[in-house]
């Protein structure tokens, strides 16, 4: 069984993910789409809030489990029988911090590989931070994100 796992932190999901998960889960058995517990990003959304508007973001699609993980990707990995890190690139920029990532995952680990999918062309401007940016100042973000968080997003920043 081929399990590739799509880590991230997701605060919150965005559709630029929500593409990469459709295209990555085509490719595997089952894809796990993995949430950091505690990023260095110091993330807006806690962990539970993250984990729910991705169930609502990913209810129909069939292969995907999602479950969080802390510590080293590569110890989650081993433990859930994964091979492929799935990763999102959007533009060169992203590129020299996926690669090192990618260099030192491969040498903590020589049998797992990182598998980079290119952006479609509509999302490759969309982040979560972006969203966030653009939620705080009550700005639109349909189209950004999945329809069923649009509420939940911008209620957490004008409650
Ligand atoms: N279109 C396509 N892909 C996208 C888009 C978009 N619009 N937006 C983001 N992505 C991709 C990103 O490039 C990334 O691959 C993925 O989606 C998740 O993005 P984010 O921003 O939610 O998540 P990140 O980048 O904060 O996640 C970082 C990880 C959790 C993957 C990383 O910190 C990690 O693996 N941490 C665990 C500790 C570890 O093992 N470190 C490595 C050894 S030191």
């Amino acid at each position: 069984m081929r399990v590739y796992v799509y880590p991230g932190s997701f605060d919150p999901v965005t559709n630029g993910h929500v593409d990469i998960i459709k295209r990555a889960a085509l490719l595997c058995d089952k894809l796990i789409v993995a949430v950091l517990i505690n990023s260095s990003k110091k993330p807006t959304f806690t962990l539970e809030e993250r984990v729910k508007l991705l169930h609502c973001a990913l209810a129909d699609v069939p292969n995907v489990e999602i479950e969080s993980f802390s510590g080293l990707l590569i110890d989650f990995m081993k433990k859930k029988n994964a091979t492929v890190i799935i990763k999102g690139l959007r533009a060169v920029s992203d590129f020299e911090y996926e690669l090192q990532m990618a260099l030192l995952n491969k040498n903590l680990d020589p049998n797992i590989e990182t598998l980079f999918m290119m952006a479609s062309i509509n999302y490759s401007f969309l982040s979560s931070s972006s969203v966030k940016e653009l939620a705080r100042h009550k700005g639109n973000i349909e189209g950004l994100v999945p329809d069923c968080i649009i509420d939940e997003v911008m209620k957490k920043f004008n409650e």
